[in-house]
Parts: structure tokens; sequence; C-alpha cells
């Protein structure tokens, strides 16, 4: 087998010669069929005798890695694709800074490891459960077809680790693979094990914010995996990288040609205030506020995914050489953090201030500094769409501290722009800082289905090209 293309052969495709390694075959082959169970109990519901457009990975080179083709979801072809090996690779941080990274596990840091799969792998098909229910109000063809896109691409994330947790942790490793088909998004008694993942996403609005906000945080978290020193995790976090981009662009594009459509709608009616709600929402758009109200909400909860500011589990983990920086090996720096400090927001007598903490510890925080960055870039985009049209509104991304549930500021009261306040002037704003009741329904509302080829519900702008080029009108899904 060429080194970066599949094999089909085996039951399972995958670059990693699983026809020589009978013992996960045989583990993963079994493990199939209760996956399988997962997803036509969990996954897109309705739409599993439906034929879909779909793009499957079919090698590992940045050119022509996808094919694209029509494939009923049940029947895709869940591989196993790691990177190409890169010879002579040295683990680039950490204690260990120069020495030839691991093929296998190294013992002091199996439960680390293990650790950091079992959540990576959890958050995979919690968003394919989160998103279950919104093939039956997709406002087109297109959309239905990109949404189911993104659940067979995060349904084989989970493959990925779970690929992980057979080859490399045993006995244990085949139990968590077992434990990741028996959590549910949002189930009380068996959560999935983070917050955001344990959220509704109700409508295509929070679709997309859903996939803007906490797709990138994905991004962030296995760019920092693809640094790490145990190779295997190493290959497959740089791969699923690969994916994970187009995922992030449904969600930034989704949003813009919903701000796009409404701008539009209310140029054509000649309102120019945003937050002239009755009007807007009578010509059936969603109105600029709302989104943002959507926007704060999506990405304090994506914050919650980076830990506490100050966390040991990061430290460790980071000296270890396990888990390293957004893009360490573009830092030009020593790659230890020894005596290193970071500036990082902290609670001090009730005000939100940066001082410095050592930078070892305030790993989480230097990388939600990264997201926020990399999220700020999306809204520039957003808010162009806005000014072309004429229209006086700015999206923003909240402070970091409105609305948090985990880390230094859990449990305090805070507008979007960072200034401490009592709970009860929270509740008071609540609503105008967060979708209301109202809002949500009346977003429901607008959730009709659209599946005529090339059609596209009101509330949401023609995307500007079709995937892998097809024509308007072409057919993305064909319902069965
Ligand atoms: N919810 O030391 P701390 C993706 C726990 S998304 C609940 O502050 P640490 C995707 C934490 O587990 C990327 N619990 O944090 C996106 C710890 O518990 P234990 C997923 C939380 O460990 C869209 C305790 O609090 N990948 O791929 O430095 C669609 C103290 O934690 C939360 C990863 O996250 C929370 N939000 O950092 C599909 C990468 N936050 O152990 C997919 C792997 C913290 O004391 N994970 N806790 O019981 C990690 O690197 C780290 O575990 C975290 C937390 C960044 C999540």
């Amino acid at each position: 087998m060429q080194p970066g293309n599949v094999d089909y052969g085996d039951s399972i495709p995958n670059n990693v010669g699983l026809g020589e390694d009978r013992r996960v075959l045989k583990a993963l082959e079994r493990w199939h069929s209760g996956y399988l169970d997962w997803w036509r109990s969990m996954g897109p519901d309705g739409f599993q005798d439906s034929i879909v457009y779909l793009r499957t990975a079919v090698g590992v080179d940045r050119d022509g890695w996808a094919r694209f083709d029509y494939v009923k979801m049940p029947d895709y072809r869940w591989g196993i694709l790691l990177a190409n090996k890169v010879e002579g690779r040295t683990i680039g941080f950490g204690d260990h800074l120069g020495e030839p990274v691991w093929q296998e596990v190294p013992g002091a840091y199996r439960g680390m490891l293990r650790r950091l799969i079992v959540i990576q792998g959890d958050t995979e098909p919690a968003s394919v459960e989160q998103q279950r229910f919104l093939g039956k109000t997709a406002p087109s063809l297109y959309d239905l077809r990109n949404l189911f896109q993104v659940n067979v691409e995060e349904a084989r994330h989970l493959w990925a680790m779970v690929y992980l947790l057979q080859k490399y942790f045993g006995a244990d490793g085949r139990e968590e693979s077992g434990e990741l088909l028996t959590r549910r998004s949002g189930n009380p008694d068996k959560p999935r094990m983070l917050g955001a993942f344990n959220e509704q996403t109700p409508d295509w609005l929070s679709f997309f914010m859903f996939t803007y906000f906490t797709d990138r945080d994905g991004k962030m978290q296995l760019e920092c995996l693809a640094q790490s020193g145990f190779d295997p995790l190493s290959r497959t976090c740089r791969f699923m990288l690969t994916e994970e981009a187009h995922h992030m662009f449904v969600g930034e594009s989704g949003i813009g040609r919903i701000i796009e459509r409404t701008c539009q709608v209310m140029r054509e009616s000649g309102i120019e205030d945003p937050y002239d709600f009755e009007a807007i929402r009578a010509l059936g758009v969603i109105d600029l506020p709302t989104m943002q109200k959507k926007a704060n909400l999506h990405y304090s909860l994506s914050l919650d995914l980076f830990g506490s500011e100050i966390s040991t589990n990061a430290a460790n983990a980071f000296s270890a050489g396990v888990k390293g920086r957004y893009r360490e090996d573009k830092i030009d720096d020593e790659h230890r953090l020894l005596d290193d400090t970071y500036p990082t927001l902290r609670l001090i007598n009730g005000r939100a201030e940066r001082v410095d903490e050592s930078a070892l510890k305030a790993l989480n925080m230097r990388l939600r500094d990264d997201y926020a960055r990399d999220c700020s870039r999306g809204l520039e985009r957003w808010n162009k769409v806005v000014e072309k049209q004429g229209i006086e509104f700015k999206f923003k991304l909240p402070h970091d501290i409105f609305h948090r549930a985990i880390g230094e500021f859990a449990g305090v009261f805070a507008s979007p722009s960072g200034n401490i306040i009592s709970q009860q002037e929270f509740d008071r704003h609540h609503d105008e800082w967060l979708p209301s009741p109202g809002d949500d329904d009346y977003i429901a509302s607008l959730m009709v289905p659209e599946t005529r080829p090339g059609k596209y519900a009101g509330w949401i702008a023609a995307p500007k090209s079709g995937i892998n080029k097809m024509p308007g009108k072409f057919e993305y899904v064909k319902i069965r």
C-alpha cells in the first residue's frame, strides 16, 4: 500500500495497515456493530435511507484527499486515517524537548493521554446527538447536505479516537471505547463529559453558531494535540484538522448568509433601525440583535471548553510533552516555560484584571486568547456584510467573563462588556444579552424545511457557490 492511500480492501478503510493487525481489526469490527446501533438510534433522524452527496477521505495527501459521491449515510466508509509520518520527528516542548517522539504510550503518561483522548472522543458523537433533529427543518438541500457531512465526519473523528484507544490502551481502551457509545448528550444520568456538549442545538442558527464557535474550540484543541510527543495522536489530529476546516466554513458562511438576507430584506423594505424587531420579524428574517445574543451564548459556552485559567492539568500535559500550545512549532521561544509568565485574567477585589501568572499553569488562558483572536476574524467579515448594506450595527464578542460556568469567573455575574454586576441586574438584562424564550420561539417558527433543489428558506441567502462546484439546482440530498 502506498503511504498516504487508504486501503478499502479491509472492512474498515484505513492507512494504518489494519489488515496486518488482526487483534485491533477484530476489536474494531466488534465495536463497529455497536457503533452502527448508536448511529441508527442517535444519528440524523429520518434520513438513513436518503442518498447524500458526501465527501469521503480517500487519502491523506493535501491534494485530492477526498472523493465526492452519493452515499447512504449508514454505508459511509468511516475510516482510520493518520497523516503521514514525519521521519526524525522530535518532541517540540516540555521536559522531553528534542527527544524522539513516542510510537507507543509512555507508561508514566498513560492515564493523562487516555483522559485527553477520551475527552476528545466524547465530544464527537455528542455533537451528532445534538444535531440529530435538524435535518427535519433544513433551509435547503445544500444545507442539509452540509449538516450530514459534518455529522459523518464528526463520527469519523470518534473512530479516530477509538482506534487510538483500542490500539494503544489494551483492556481499558476497549472499555472506554464502549463507554463512548453509551453516554448521551443532555442525559442527566449519563451526560457527555464537557458542558457545551450537553446543550441543545434546536435550530439552524444555533447549528451555525455551534459550528462557528464550538468547532473552532475543536480546531484549537486539535492543533495542540497535533503537537503531541505521542506520534499516533499527533498524526491523527493533523488529519482531523483537514476535515474540521469545512465545519467552520459551514458556520461562518451560514451566519454570513443569514446576515446578508436580513440586511437585504431590511433595505428593500426601507427599515434602517436594526432594533425595529416587530417590522423586521414581520418580514420573516432574523434580526441582527437576536443573532448577537446567540453569538453571546455560543461564545461563552465555548470559552468554558478551555477549562480553568489556572490549570495544573494543562501544565502537566505540557511538561510531559503530551499537549502543546497552539501551533507550538511556529512559536519562537524555549518551549519549556519554566520561568515564563503570562498575563492571566483573575478576579481581584471584585474586578477582572490581567495579572502575571506562571505561563505553564496559564496555558488554558493563553489558548483561549488565541481562540478569541481566531473568532474575531469571522466577526469582522460579518460586520463587512452589514456595512456593505448600509446598516448601522456591529457584532462584538462578549467579554471573557460574561456568562461563564467554568474557571475563575464561574458564578460571577457580568455584562457582555465585562462589568461585574449583581445577580438581580443580570436577571433584569438577561433577555437583552442572551436569547429569550420569545426569541427562541420566533426562530423556531422560521424552521420550515425547504427541500426543492436550488431553493432556500426566506431567512437565509443562497451560498456563493455549490459544493465541489456543483450547479445551483443540484440535488444534494435525494430524500427517501
Ligand atoms: N465542562 O484543569 P482544568 C471538539 C473539568 S471540541 C466540564 O481547569 P484542563 C469538537 C476538567 O475535565 C474539543 N468539565 O481543565 C467541537 C477537570 O476535571 P477532572 C475537545 C470541565 O484539564 C465540535 C476539571 O474540570 N477536545 O473537538 O486543563 C464538534 C478541572 O479542569 C470543563 C478537548 O477538549 C467543561 N467545559 O482542561 C465536535 C481536548 N472544563 O479531570 C467536536 C482534550 C474543564 O479534575 N481535553 N472541566 O475530573 C483537554 O485538553 C482538557 O481536558 C480541557 C480541560 C481543555 C477540556
